[in-house]
């Protein structure tokens, strides 16, 4: 039974599992987006390919160049042609949130769940579900680069272990603090390339240029036990020395004694720096 989580819009498409597949699958159905919603598309890709000049790490910035989709809500398809033989992920339009075991299944077999609709005027800034422009925008340029593309497939795959061992939640973390409001070193400097962040104007400004937030080195148990909120700038960044850390740092790693020892005890809470950890100095990036 498929259950919508989230009313249909005036776009007749916002959150319609009707017609999925199984797995959740449905097509873009790219003619049913009026020319308002390309408009809106435009608009929100002209504010943040400027902030993301100045904010995001080379790798999405490349990957967004190579996408060039600043014309419209772009064609699936089309990326997938691009994507395909740099990465070997495709594309799959979603009606919105799928439900965990899919959302694992499709990342096993680098399959990327894409929302089809796209957000309305009135939510430009931020929503708390995932859209076209979230998914895309967000996602999609780091979808060709090895190391996410690589990672991706693993988080996947580790995705039905942690369901059998009670620690979903643990597992969701690190696709939380990295996937989606991840930061990377470069350059001296603190680059954004997590998806939730840089697809919101205001977390990308924020997220490298408030002096005050915890920003942590990633490690990944810490990150396992330190809880997130999901509809406020996060508390806490964790950031990698490069994007590669993030498949060295868990490849090796023996999730179930892990998953065993901080499964029932209480996540630490977001913003909370522990008497010996060293946050990373604000070394004053400009907004
Ligand atoms: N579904 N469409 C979509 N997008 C997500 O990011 C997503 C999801 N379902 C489950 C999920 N994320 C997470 O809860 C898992 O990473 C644990
Ligand atoms: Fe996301």
């Amino acid at each position: 039974m498929k259950t919508p989580r989230t009313q249909t819009s005036d776009s007749g498409l916002r959150g319609e599992y009707e017609g999925a597949a199984d797995d959740y699958v449905v097509g873009q159905d790219w003619h049913a987006y009026t020319p308002e919603m390309h408009d809106r598309w435009r608009r929100l890709h002209a504010r943040q390919t400027k902030l993301v000049e100045r904010h995001a790490c080379a790798s999405f910035r490349e990957g967004l160049a190579r996408l060039d989709c600043g014309q419209g809500i772009p064609r699936f398809e089309d990326a997938n042609a691009l994507l395909g033989s740099a990465t070997g992920w495709r594309l799959v339009a979603v009606p919105g949130f799928i439900p965990d075991d899919t959302f694992f299944d499709h990342l096993a077999h680098r399959r990327f769940p894409v929302t089809r609709w796209l957000r309305e005027e009135h939510e430009l800034d931020y929503l708390v579900e995932p859209d076209v422009f979230h998914d895309f925008f967000g996602h999609v340029p780091m979808l060709l680069d090895p190391a996410i593309a690589d990672f991706l497939e693993l988080y996947g795959r580790a995705g039905k272990r942690a369901m059998a061992m009670g620690a979903l939640e643990m597992l969701a973390r690190i696709y939380w603090y990295t996937i989606e409001f991840g930061l990377v070193r470069e350059h001296g400097g603190l680059k954004v390339f997590g998806a939730g962040i840089i697809s919101s104007a205001g977390e990308t400004v924020y997220a490298v240029t408030d002096a005050q937030v915890l920003r942590l080195p990633f490690d990944p148990v810490r990150v396992m036990r330190t809880a997130y909120m999901i509809d406020k700038f996060q508390k806490t960044y964790f950031v990698l020395d490069d994007l590669p850390q993030l498949i060295d740092g868990l490849v090796g790693l023996d999730f179930g004694p892990i998953y065993r020892t901080w499964r029932d005890v209480p996540p630490l809470p977001a913003g909370e720096c522990l008497p010996d950890e060293n946050p990373i100095p604000f070394s004053g990036a400009r907004a």
